[in-house]
């Protein structure tokens, strides 16, 4: 089963945004396999970011992600990184769709409460960020053959 890297942006979690966001995915069907509250350190943050380093709003998306605790999660299920993005919707939250979680909850791009992985490959990177392996759940669902069919 694929895997992806969520995050719960600061914003997110000083709105208590929190429980809207894993209610999301977990209704989607997608299973949360690791999670964890810390403040990034702007270590973190560069490596997280480091595709972004030369753009101009980039030392603010940096101080935007220092700027508070987040949640890291590792979502796990039938194509996770692009079922995740989108539940997650457009990067400017005015102009994502209803129904998505920036569409229904954020308005602009520097306060646009998370994160997804865009690929597999770097799903696998930024997941290694956060977690070790024994910090991830290998189990499947009790109720997987209820949520997941091939097509
Ligand atoms: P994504 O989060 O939808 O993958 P990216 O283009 O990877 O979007 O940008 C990373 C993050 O940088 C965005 O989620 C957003 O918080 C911030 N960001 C992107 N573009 C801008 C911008 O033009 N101004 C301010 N912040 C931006
Ligand atoms: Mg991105």
């Amino acid at each position: 089963m694929e895997r992806t890297l969520c995050l719960i942006k600061p914003d997110g979690v000083q709105r208590y945004l929190i429980g809207e966001v894993i209610n999301r995915i977990e209704r989607k069907g997608l299973q949360i396999v690791g999670l964890k509250m810390l403040v990034l350190s702007p270590e973190l943050a560069a490596q997280h970011y480091a595709e972004h380093v030369s753009k101009p709003f980039y030392s603010k998306l940096v101080e935007y992600i220092t700027s508070g605790p987040i949640v890291a999660l590792c979502v796990q299920g039938h194509r996770s990184v692009t079922v995740l993005r989108s539940i997650l919707g457009k990067t400017d939250p005015a102009e994502a769709a209803p129904g998505t979680i920036r569409g229904d909850l954020g308005l602009t791009k520097g306060r646009n409460i998370v994160h997804a992985s865009d690929s597999v490959e770097a799903a696998e990177k930024e997941i290694r960020l956060y977690f070790n392996n024994s910090e991830l759940i290998s189990s499947k669902l009790a109720l997987l053959d209820w949520i997941f069919r091939e097509d």
